[in-house]
């Protein structure tokens, strides 16, 4: 799979300039993702954090595109890769690096590791390392918005290894029939775990399957933020005019580091030699930063490197919860 597959449903890009805050936004969004990833991955080799990390690098584009498009109190719900979408939302970013610490300050005071971030407020509903189960709440959560008549867009992001599980089909089936106001994302990085695509699908048409429940739906080709972009505004526009949905998106994008863990592994041998090339000189990161002046540039950066030192000592000098810590949250309390 190449960053130019044949086949893009997408719209072509660039045809009207898109305003510097937007372009600001989505550069500073996606260095901010890189940077915090990479020390998380400079931090993991000295145990401190407790647990297991699945970095997006690379694949930022796709949580920070779909997320500029989206109001502050529309939701997302995603999988164990998530601290893209979580930050990308508006997540906290000190509470996530005390989450991956294990500690009690963590989003998920320490239960729930780099798999189980959550952010209610910003609208990070969570997360679940089984694949795929966060699919239908998306679902049942956009449902009952619809119920209750809410201005809100949920999205459900996932990888393309969740389309083969029974609960996305019977997800979008359900979500077809209730005309829910939801947006698919199936982050297409064409891998699971270290399983390539072409071993494990007749077709390569993730895109095409919706339109059999008669949801609309496009392929966005080559990790192009721009792109994700307009096409997820396009479609949250459509959704929050009429209160219905659902939308699909297949976002063709690639992971740079392991399945699991802090190393690169561009030259594995479970990939085909070179295949990463393009999608590693297609990154969106200095495609954008060539996009805008070089102080503003220096600001953004100067900025993220100040907030993640802060957010590191912030991890690092909070607590470990106490053992009581262990019996709360179970069960839902009356
Ligand atoms: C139901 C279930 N089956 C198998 C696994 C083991 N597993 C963990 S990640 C993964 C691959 C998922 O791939 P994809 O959905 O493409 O997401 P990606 O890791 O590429 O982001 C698998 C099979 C699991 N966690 N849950
Ligand atoms: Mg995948």
């Amino acid at each position: 799979m190449t960053g130019k597959t044949k086949g893009s449903r997408a719209k072509a890009t660039g045809k009207k300039a898109l305003p510097l805050e937007v372009l600001e936004r989505l550069y500073s969004q996606m260095l901010r993702i890189r940077r915090v990833e990479e020390e998380t991955a400079r931090i993991y080799p000295s145990d401190k954090i407790k647990s297991p990390v699945h970095l997006s690098i690379g694949q930022e584009p796709v949580a920070v595109g779909v997320c500029e498009a989206l109001a502050a109190q529309d939701v997302l719900f995603g999988t164990y890769r998530s601290h893209a979408t979580y930050l990308a939302k508006g997540g906290d970013l000190k509470s996530m690096m005390a989450e991956l610490y294990g500690k009690a300050t963590g989003c998920a005071r320490g239960k729930g590791g780099s798999m189980h971030l959550v952010d209610v407020p910003h609208g990070a509903m969570g997360t679940s390392a089984v694949v795929a189960t966060a699919i239908p709440h998306a679902v049942g959560y956009a449902y009952a918005m619809k119920v209750k008549k809410q201005d809100v867009v949920t999205v459900s992001f996932f990888g393309d290894g969740a389309t083969e599980e029974g609960a996305f089909h019977e997800s979008l089936n359900f979500a077809s029939l209730k005309q829910v106001p939801a947006l698919f994302i199936c982050e297409n990085n064409g891998y699971a775990v270290y399983s390539p695509f072409r071993v494990r699908q007749a077709h390569n048409n993730i895109w095409e399957r919706p339109r059999g429940f008669g949801i609309e739906s496009v392929r966005v080709e080559g990790n192009d933020v721009l792109a994700i972009y307009e096409q997820a505004r396009e479609f949250v526009s459509r959704i929050r005019s009429t209160g219905t949905g659902p939308y699909f998106m297949e976002c063709m994008t690639y992971r740079w580091r392991q399945h699991v863990g802090p190393l690169e592994d561009l030259d594995a041998p479970y990939r085909t030699p070179g295949e990463y090339k393009p999608w590693v000189e297609g990154d969106q990161i200095p495609r954008l930063e060539k996009m805008l002046p070089a102080d503003t540039v220096a600001r953004i950066r100067q900025g993220i490197e100040s907030e993640l030192r802060e957010a590191i000592q912030f991890a690092e000098e909070s607590p470990f919860p106490d053992d009581a810590e262990l019996w709360t949250q179970l069960f839902k309390e009356a």
